[in-house]
C-alpha cells in the first residue's frame, strides 16, 4: 500500500490522460459532428417493426423536428415533456428540440397521473410528446382548478393515432428543414432534465446542460484512446428505459458520437431480446444487474446465436459477484464490466477500463477508475476529511460533466455540490490501490428497484396523507430478484385499525408500480434523530432482525 504522504491529496484521477474536449457548442452539433462519415450507416433500429433510420435521415427528421416544435411557438428556454417507451420519436424531438435551445424532461410513460403532473408543474412543460395510450392520464381532474390543462397550457402530441386535441407526431417531423431558425446556444445552456431524488427528498429536476452531456460524452468516447470504446460498426442494445440517464447517454448520445447503432426496444421480453441480438448482431448491450440476469441465466439461450456480444456494461445498481461470475462464464469471448453513474454526475463517475481501445485489467466487482478530465475523492463522513486507499466513505465527484444544480432548488444545490464544486453522491465506496473504484453502501436515502429511484420521501409523504396514519417511514429491504423492494413502517393514528393491505393498495394509487410498497409494518413510534430525521439505519437493522416471511 502506498504511504499516504506520496499522495497528499488521495484525488484519484484517471489512468488515461486528459483529452481537449470541444464543449463549447450545442450538444446536437457535437452528436453528429461526424456524420459526414458516415451518413448511410445504420442510425436507429426499431426492435418492434425494423424501421432503420441511417444517420442522415436521423439528422433531418431531427432538424424537421425542430421546425415544427418552433412552428408551434416552442421557442429557447422552453420546457418539453418525452413521455414515451423507446422509440425513434424520442431521439428526433430530443435532439430536435436541443437545436432550438429547447430543454427535454423526461418521465415514465408508466407514473401515474399525480406523478406526471408534479413533473409538470415543477419542470414548466409546454408541449409533451407521447403515446395515444398514456394521454387520459393528461386530463387533469377537473376537481383541481390550479392544475395545468392539455390544450390550454401543454400541447400534446403522440407518435401514433392521436386522441381528440392532439397532434400527431408528423404535424411537426414534416415541417421543411430549410425553416430552421437561427438560435444561439451558450454552452452553460439546459438542454436535459431528468428528475432525480439526488441523496434526499422528493425527485427535483437535475439540470445538464450542453457542456455537462458533451463533457460527459467526450469522457467515453473521445481521445485516442476511449475509455469505451465504441466503433461505428457496432450495434448498441437499447433495452433501458430511455426516459433514464443511463441509456439516453451511454446508449444513446455515445453511439451516435461514435457512429454506432442503436437497437431500440420498447418494452422488455427474454425472448424478443434474444431474438432481436441475433437478427441485428448486437454487440454492446449496457444492462442492469436484473437484465445481465435474464441473459446469464435464460434456459432459452442456447436455441439463439448470442455471440455477436463482444462488450456488456453493468451499472446503475450493485452486481453481486455470483451473477458476475455467471456471466462471465456465459459469455466468455465477451468483455464485462461496470459502470458506476448518478444522474447529478452527469451521469457516469466511473467506468471500467476494460472497455477502452487500450484496456486495462479490471477485478470483479470493481466499478471502474474515475473517468478522465474529473477528479473523485473519497471523504470521512463524520470528518469531512479525504481518507486513502482501501478506506471506506462518501464518493465525491468533481468535473465539468456533473449538473449545473437542481432547478428551481437553491438549498438541495448547496447541499450536494460544495463550494469547491464537489457533487457528494450519498454513496458509499472505496478506491483501491490499483485506483479502481468499489460501491459498498448508500447513505442516501434513495432505494433502487432495478434500475428505477424510488424515494422514500415521495412515498413518505403518500402515507402521510392518509387521515389515519399518524407517522411513517420508508426504507429498503434488499431482494434477490429487484435488487431493493419499499416497505414501510407506519404508525397508526389513535385507535385505528387499517390494514397492511388497505394501507398497501392506498400507496398503490398514486404511484408507478415500482414504488408500490412490499411490506407494512404497524409500529408505535418513528425512531428520529432530535432534529426530526427519521433513523433509517436503526429501521433497517430492526428489518434484518425480523424473521423472513
Ligand atoms: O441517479 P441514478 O438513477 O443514476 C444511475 C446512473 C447509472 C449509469 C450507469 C452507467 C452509465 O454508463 C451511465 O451513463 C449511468 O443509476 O442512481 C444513482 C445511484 O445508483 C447507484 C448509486 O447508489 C448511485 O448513486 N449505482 C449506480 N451505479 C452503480 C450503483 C453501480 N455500478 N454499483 C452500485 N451502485
Amino acid at each position: 500500500v502506498r504511504a499516504a504522504a506520496l499522495l497528499p491529496n488521495f484525488v484519484y484521477r484517471s489512468k488515461l490522460p486528459d483529452i481537449p474536449i470541444t464543449n463549447q457548442i450545442p450538444l446536437h452539433t457535437y452528436c453528429f459532428e461526424n456524420i459526414s462519415k458516415f451518413p448511410e450507416k445504420t442510425c436507429l433500429i426499431t426492435g418492434s417493426d425494423g424501421r432503420i433510420y441511417t444517420y442522415h435521415e436521423t439528422h433531418l427528421i431531427c432538424q424537421k423536428t425542430a421546425v415544427g416544435l418552433s412552428k408551434l411557438g416552442i421557442k429557447k428556454g422552453d420546457v418539453i415533456m418525452l413521455l414515451l417507451q423507446n422509440c425513434p420519436e424520442f431521439v428526433f424531438s430530443f435532439l430536435g428540440a436541443s437545436m432550438l435551445g429547447v430543454v427535454s424532461t423526461t418521465a415514465n410513460p408508466f407514473y401515474t397521473q399525480a406523478e406526471i403532473f408534479k413533473q409538470i408543474n415543477s419542470s414548466g412543460t409546454k408541449l409533451i410528446i407521447t403515446q395515444s395510450q398514456y394521454v387520459e392520464k393528461l386530463q387533469a381532474d377537473s376537481a383541481d382548478q390550479n392544475a395545468p390543462k392539455m390544450g390550454e397550457d401543454f400541447i400534446v402530441v403522440t407518435v401514433d393515432d392521436p386522441p381528440e386535441n392532439c397532434l400527431h407526431f408528423s404535424a411537426i417531423s414534416d415541417a421543411d428543414e430549410k425553416e430552421i431558425p437561427s438560435v444561439s446556444i451558450q454552452p452553460e445552456n439546459d438542454v436535459l432534465l431528468p428528475y432525480s431524488s439526488g441523496t434526499t427528498g422528493p425527485p427535483k429536476g437535475v439540470v445538464l446542460t450542453h457542456k455537462s452531456l458533451i463533457s460527459s460524452i467526450a469522457q467515453q468516447v473521445d481521445g485516442e484512446n476511449p475509455n469505451l470504446y465504441l466503433k461505428s460498426n457496432d450495434i448498441v442494445l437499447c433495452a433501458l428505459p430511455l426516459f433514464h440517464i443511463y441509456a439516453i447517454h451511454i446508449v444513446l448520445l455515445c453511439s451516435l458520437r461514435a457512429g454506432a447503432g442503436v437497437l431500440l426496444m420498447p418494452k422488455f421480453n427474454k425472448t424478443i431480446l434474444m431474438e432481436l441480438i441475433q437478427r441485428y448482431k448486437v454487440s454492446v448491450a449496457p444492462v442492469v444487474p436484473p437484465l445481465a440476469r435474464a441473459l446469464a441465466k435464460n434456459p432459452l439461450d442456447g436455441s439463439f446465436d448470442l455471440s455477436s456480444i463482444r462488450a456488456v456494461l453493468s451499472g446503475a445498481a450493485p452486481l453481486e459477484k455470483e451473477l458476475e461470475d455467471a456471466f462471465k462464464s456465459r459469455f466468455p469471448r465477451a468483455i464485462f464490466g461496470q459502470a458506476y453513474g448518478m444522474t447529478e454526475a452527469g451521469p457516469v463517475l466511473a467506468m471500467s477500463l476494460v472497455f477502452a481501445k487500450q484496456p486495462f485489467p479490471s477485478k470483479p466487482g470493481s466499478c471502474g477508475t474515475v473517468v478522465r478530465n474529473a477528479e473523485l475523492k473519497v471523504i470521512d463522513i463524520e470528518t469531512g476529511l479525504t481518507l486513502g486507499y482501501n478506506q471506506s466513505g462518501e464518493i465525491c465527484v468533481r468535473g465539468p460533466q456533473i449538473m449545473k444544480g437542481y432547478l428551481n432548488n437553491a438549498d438541495a444545490t448547496a447541499s450536494t455540490i460544495d463550494a469547491e464544486g464537489w457533487l457528494h453522491t450519498g454513496d458509499i465506496g472505496y478506491v483501491d490501490e490499483d485506483e479502481e473504484v468499489f460501491v459498498i453502501d448508500r447513505i442516501k436515502e434513495l432505494i433502487k428497484f432495478k434500475v428505477f429511484q424510488v424515494p422514500p420521501a415521495e412515498l413518505e409523504a403518500a402515507l402521510l396523507s392518509h387521515p389515519l396514519i399518524a407517522d411513517a417511514a420508508v426504507v429498503s429491504q434488499k431482494d434477490d430478484v429487484d435488487g431493493e423492494i419499499p416497505v414501510a413502517f407506519v404508525v397508526q393514528a389513535n385507535d385505528s385499525e387499517l390494514t397492511e393491505a388497505a394501507v398497501k393498495e392506498y400507496v398503490a394509487k398514486q404511484v408507478v408500480f415500482y414504488k408500490r410498497l412490499h411490506k407494512v409494518f404497524f409500529v408505535s413510534s418513528i425512531p428520529r434523530s432530535p432534529a426530526g430525521k427519521i433513523l433509517r439505519k436503526d429501521l433497517r437493522a430492526k428489518l434484518d432482525s425480523l424473521p423472513v416471511s
